[in-house]
């Protein structure tokens, strides 16, 4: 096999990307302090240049701490911008904290204060104002602690009117400031709060269509998030792009039944990894790579720089092992014969009367279909073989 050089390295055209808080992750959990000292937005923005990512997204309050004055915020903006077009990186997707600050220690939109709603939706319409003004054309909605630890706070169908509402309401600001934006809502099961509203992909793709703005509205699905609900990330991803609803993704890693970890992307689940890559590029995908995740609490920044090198790169390998795998002749061979059960009935495709009378009457040899060899093990194998690069 021959590989072109620099097949791995991360170009602008994979538009690679990745959160202010990701790379500026300073590893305290719940059981430790920070380990790394904090990297200012522009040295992020450096850092991310130097390995070659493509975009940096970020949270309001990654960017303008929170109790900045204007004059603070719109300095900040500015060296941000200047930082930005020196690594020659850019803006694709804001968002907005609505979770750390206490005051939304019981959810943001969801909220049972009417003044903690309304500040929420403040928070947003700024954070949208701030991603505009970078040039974000997707807004990701993650609202982190609208949910519950009781269902006695809060009846659920006030929870849902609730957000419903201020998803309304940021679609008609953004339409109304002409800012183009296009919601990407992401779900996860739970973390901070015992049970979220919103805990997978599927249950967004539902509400959506409930939205007045619908269109505007689409799923930011993460690989870890899909996997903490034991849940299959491919299949999400194939249901938001069937709906056309595949806005933005956040690819990442983690081990089933864990806390929400963020491993770097491939790094536990390698085989999932390959058919999330593998689906993006059968698809044609054509958004941002945005990689949602952090390095190891053990790491300094060049660890930082390793990490966000090995997602990039782990993406590159399995796009190109995604390649191979369509032009391996024994896993084509078994597609073939997997595929191809005798000519497809009309009859089964479409409803008519007559195609529906038809089926109806047709004798089927059910023991002869049963029968059929399925050698899904030696198909397995031989995508591990190919992962592994023992083919
Ligand atoms: C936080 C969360 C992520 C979301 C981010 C965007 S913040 O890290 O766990 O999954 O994508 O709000
Ligand atoms: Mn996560
Ligand atoms: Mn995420």
């Amino acid at each position: 096999m021959t590989k072109s050089p620099g097949l791995y390295e991360p170009k602008k055209e994979h538009k690679f990307s990745f959160g202010l808080w990701t790379v500026g992750n300073r590893g305290r959990d719940p059981f430790g302090d920070f380990v790394r000292e904090a990297l200012p937005p522009d040295d992020i923005v450096a850092l991310l240049g130097e390995v070659g990512a493509w975009g940096v997204n970020f949270h309001d309050n990654d960017l303008v701490p929170i109790d900045a004055t204007v004059g603070e915020r719109n300095r900040i903006v500015a060296s941000f911008r200047k930082a930005c077009e020196r690594h020659h990186v850019v803006v694709p997707m804001a968002t907005v904290n609505a979770f750390f600050d206490p005051v939304f220690r019981d959810g943001a939109y969801t909220s049972n204060d009417p003044a903690v709603r309304a500040y929420a939706l403040q928070k947003v319409l700024r954070a949208m104002d701030l991603g505009a003004e970078l040039g974000a054309k997707i807004f990701v909605v993650w609202s982190g602690r609208d949910g519950v630890e009781t269902d006695a706070c809060r009846d659920p169908l006030e929870a849902i009117k609730r957000y419903r509402e201020a998803l309304n309401y940021m679609a008609r600001y953004s339409a109304d400031r002409g800012y183009g934006y296009k919601f990407a809502l992401e779900a996860k099961p739970n973390e901070p709060r015992a049970n979220i509203y919103f805990p997978t992909t599927g249950h967004y793709l539902a509400f959506i269509n409930t939205l007045d703005d619908h269109e505007r509205f689409g799923v930011n699905p993460e690989v870890a998030h899909e996997h903490m609900a034991g849940l299959n990330c491919t299949h999400a991803l194939a249901l938001a792009w069937d709906a056309g609803k595949l806005f933005h993704l956040d690819l990442n890693d983690q081990m089933a039944g864990c806390y929400d970890q963020d491993f770097r992307f491939g790094s536990y689940n390698l085989k999932s990894a390959f058919f999330v890559v593998k689906f993006l590029e059968d698809v044609g995908y054509q958004g941002s790579r945005h990689f949602d995740a952090h390095a190891y609490r053990t790491e300094d920044y060049e660890g930082v720089k390793d990490f966000a090198r090995g997602c990039m790169r782990t993406y590159l390998i399995l796009k190109e092992k995604a390649r191979l795998w369509k032009q391996d002749k024994q896993i084509q061979q078994i597609l073939r014969e997997i595929g191809t059960p005798g000519a497809v009935s009309p009859e089964a495709r479409s409803f008519s009367r007559a195609h529906a009378a038809k089926l109806l009457q047709h004798a089927f040899d059910r023991g002869a279909l049963a029968k059929k060899r399925l050698p899904y093990e030696r198909l397995d194998q031989l995508t591990v073989d190919l992962l592994l690069g023992a083919h």
